[in-house]
């Protein structure tokens, strides 16, 4: 009887014990706020001498009679214990997942970004317009290199040793053989030496002479074209180069031959259009002549077929050659050469 009521009061003590230490284990499990304390309580519940191994721990001791109900009791706890663990995990985890999703939201409905989307140089937009005249002509591209020899760029062009245009005030010499080109014409030489008639090309690219102002630049883009065969006339040049004008510069224009001179040419002869703003009634473009000056061209001089191993008597020919920046700023009425070399996006924006 005794101990009937020895074990009564330690199991009432010990339930009171158990619930008191349930209870403030989850009282404290839902006051969590965040994961990290609550991995530390977990540890901590489940650790060594945590509340769940110390309940469990305390079974052990308890007399045979009233283990199985206390038993049922720490279980019930336990239970519980792990249960509002769980839960308070699932909840703090969603949480946080919802304060990422708030942090990270991204509103789909904002207008992208602009890229900058660039635009083609007028230099590059006047070339290929060329190009494809010359190309559907069955003229084909050809390039060659910008530093040069005197050779190419001056003695087999006919230019004789002390022409001005060798003088070191116009041309840029690196040696007494190497130099800047100063026309594209080397490429029509070394491509005549390379290959035999006929020859249809065009050959653009980058040329120097030392000069700068509002429409020369030290640096500039060059077009030449030479066509080669037997019995090639005035009467081609003067056709092919008319219908070049038309369609670059409108079907309407009319084209003059004005007589001119190049050591690599016999007869020169430069060509203009009417002017594309007035018609030709005189304009500022035109400066009031009517007419615009736009290449230079000729029969290729015999001189220079010799020079290439061509037979003169069995082979003619014409060439011409006209500056790109002159024919964009004149297409775009551009009054200063280097806006096309300051890359002022605003400039460029507008091609
Ligand atoms: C021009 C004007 C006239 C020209 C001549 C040659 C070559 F290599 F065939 F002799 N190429 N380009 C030429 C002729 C260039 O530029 C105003």
């Amino acid at each position: 009887m005794a101990e009937n009521l020895m074990a009564q009061e330690q199991m009432a003590q010990l339930t009171g014990q158990i619930e008191k230490a349930a209870g403030a284990a989850l009282e404290r499990i839902a006051k969590l706020a965040s994961l990290p304390e609550l991995n530390q309580v977990k540890v901590e519940m489940l650790g060594k001498k945590g509340i769940l191994t110390q309940m469990g721990r305390a079974m052990g001791e308890l007399p045979g009679e009233v283990r199985p109900l206390v038993g049922k009791m720490v279980n019930k706890a336990r239970q519980e214990i792990m249960k509002a663990l769980e839960e308070k995990e699932q909840a703090l985890e969603m949480q946080a997942l919802e304060e990422r999703w708030q942090k990270e939201a991204i509103d789909v409905t904002l207008p992208a970004r602009r890229r900058p989307a660039g635009s083609i140089h007028p230099l590059h937009l006047v070339l290929a317009d060329i190009k494809k005249v010359f190309i559907g002509l069955g003229f084909e591209v050809v390039e060659g290199p910008e530093v040069e020899l005197d050779y190419y760029n001056f003695e087999a062009l006919n230019v004789p040793k002390h022409h001005p245009a060798r003088d070191m005030q116009d041309t840029f010499y690196i040696t007494d053989e190497l130099l800047l080109r100063t026309q594209t014409s080397p490429v029509q030489i070394r491509t005549m030496e390379a290959r035999r008639p006929p020859v249809r090309i065009i050959a653009p690219g980058k040329v120097y002479r030392s000069d700068a102002d509002a429409t020369h630049s030290p640096m500039f883009h060059q077009v030449e074209g030479l066509y080669v065969d037997k019995k090639v006339t005035l009467g081609d040049l003067k056709g092919i180069l008319t219908l070049f004008a038309r369609s670059m510069f409108g079907e309407k224009r009319g084209v003059r031959f004005r007589p001119s001179y190049f050591p690599f040419t016999e007869p020169s002869a430069e060509m203009d259009i009417s002017c594309f703003i007035c018609e030709g009634s005189g304009c500022r473009l035109c400066k009031n002549e009517g007419w615009i000056e736009i290449l230079g061209a000729g029969m290729v001089h015999p001189r220079v077929f010799e020079m290439v191993g061509y037979d003169p008597e069995a082979v003619s020919g014409f060439a011409f050659g006209m500056g790109i920046e002159r024919v964009a700023m004149l297409r775009y009425g551009i009054d200063d050469i280097r806006l096309l070399f300051d890359s002022d996006i605003r400039f460029l924006r507008q091609f």
